[in-house]
This record gives C-alpha cells, structure tokens and sequence, in this order.
C-alpha cells in the first residue's frame, strides 16, 4: 500500500504532493514499483498535528481518489470523517483507512457499513495532538488487542461484515517506541485474530530513533527490514512511502517461505 499525502505537514512526505499531477504521478509510480493500494490522506496524523478543516481535506482528497479511481487504481482513503469517507466512496474508494478505528466520528461506522468499501480499524485512543503524552498500558499487547477488538465489534455491530474488516496494531499512535517494538515482537498475536491485518511502519520516529536519530528519508532500509518481518507473518500489507524497497524486501519473505523458512500461519519457525 502506497502512500500520498496530500498535506503540508507530515512528518515525510509533507508539502510534496499537495499539487494534483505531482500526487497522481508519484500514485502512478508507485503502481509501477509494485503497490497494489494506493492509500490518499489529507490530513496529517503525526504526534502534535492540529485538525485540517472538512472543506480542506475534501479539496485536497477527492480529486485524486476520482482520478485514480478513473484508471481503475485500487484506492484507500485515510480519513478520520464520516464526510470525506462518504464522498471517497462516491469518487470510486474501495478502501476507508479510519487511523481512529471508528472513535473519531460517529458518523463514520454507519456510512461504511452502507457501502461495500473495506474498513481498516486502526488502534486508536486519541486525537493527534495529545496522544504521544504519556501512553500508558498494563500489558501493551493484551491492551491493544482488547481494545482493537472492541473497536472491531462497534464496526461489525454497525453493520460491517466481519470479512470487510482489516485490523491495524497502530505503530506510533499512543505508542512509546518501546510499545511499539514489543507489538512487533508480538505480530503474530494480531495476525491470529482472524482479520486481514495492515502494519503501518514506514520511516517512523522509532526507526529514526533506533538509526541513532536519522532523518524520516533515510529510514527505509530500516522499514524495509520491518517489511520483510511483517511478511513473514503473513501480513496482507504494509503501509509505506518507498514502495519499490518494500515490494523487494516482501519477494525475498515470501520466496524464504516457500523453502519453509518460516510458518506463515503463526510467525517464525525457529
Ligand atoms: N500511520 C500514519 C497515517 N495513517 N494508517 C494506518 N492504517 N496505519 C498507520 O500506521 C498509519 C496510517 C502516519 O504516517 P504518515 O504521516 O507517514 O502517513
């Protein structure tokens, strides 16, 4: 799943794709890399980021989603609101990326349980500008998969088939980078819990911080790496902003466990 941010503030990729045919012609080159999914957001959720208004993120979305849509590119949207995910669907979305997993708008498990869009519900607690204060947890494996299951049954109680729903542990959303290395260790966890499950890495705090404080740019090896991990456990994608890096590391995982490297079923095998 590729990334295009149409914003001018996240962490990555802010500022680069606000111009329409830039945006389309960076989703077309990743298609071209081996991105299967191109997932369109307008606004940023990086830790700290402010609200972007509904008309704005309207206007920066649903141009590109129509346009792809047009070319019969398989689109998600990354959408916190019931509107936006809405008028996506009606410009040809097949995919509804809520990082608030249902909590942000109450609107929103409603109007995709009246489409036939797919549904990821991200592990979420709150919005972005206070989430990185402090975030507490018993045990963060048991916490997160608690309540991503009690965000996972609000949608299917709403009306969205089980089958539609992919699962997300929600790397650096009311994570320290210390949650978010165990729910790597413990991938396999959420890869039992009966859904599709979508592992969003790509050039994170946590790598830059492991990378002795590297820039957002020069992470990609290191995602690469949680690429391949994710791979092997089966996986059904990654969320990522350097695609042809990504779609590598997947070939290497996949054609690994082909010898029976790996169980692909329940993680690692040794
Ligand atoms: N991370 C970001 C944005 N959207 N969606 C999902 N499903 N999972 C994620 O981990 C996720 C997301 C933040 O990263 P960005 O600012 O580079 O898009």
């Amino acid at each position: 799943m590729g990334i295009v941010n149409v914003t001018p503030d996240s962490f990555s990729d802010g500022g680069r794709y606000l111009n329409h045919e830039r945006a389309l012609s960076h989703a077309r080159g990743m298609l071209t890399a081996g991105a299967s999914i191109v997932d369109v957001g307008g606004e940023s959720t990086r830790p700290g980021a402010e609200r972007v208004s509904l008309d704005d993120e309207l206007a920066r979305v649903i141009p590109l989603v129509r346009d792809l849509a047009a070319d019969g590119v398989a689109v998600s949207v990354d959408t916190m609101r019931a509107p936006v995910a809405r008028a996506a669907i009606d410009a040809g979305a097949k995919i509804i990326n809520d990082v608030s997993g249902g909590l942000a708008d109450p609107e929103m498990l409603t109007v995709v349980a009246d489409s036939s869009a797919d549904y990821v519900v991200m592990h979420w607690r709150e919005h972005s500008a206070t989430m990185q204060q402090g975030p507490r947890y018993d045990d963060v494996v048991a916490d997160v998969v608690s309540e991503l299951l009690a965000q996972r049954d609000a949608a299917v109680e709403a009306g969205i088939a089980p089958e539609r729903v992919i699962l997300d542990p929600g790397l650096g959303f009311s994570k320290t980078w210390d949650h978010n290395w165990t729910l790597l260790r413990h991938l396999n966890v959420f890869q039992k819990l009966g859904h599709r499950v979508l592992v969003g890495a790509s050039r994170k705090a946590f790598l830059g911080e492991l990378l002795g404080g590297r820039e957002p740019l020069g992470r990609d090896g290191a995602t690469a790496a949680l690429s391949f991990w994710s791979a092997l456990h089966d996986v059904w994608a990654v969320r990522t902003h350097d695609v042809s890096g990504q779609s590598d590391a997947i070939a290497v995982a996949r054609r690994l466990a082909r010898e029976g490297a790996v169980d692909l079923s329940g993680g690692v095998t040794h």
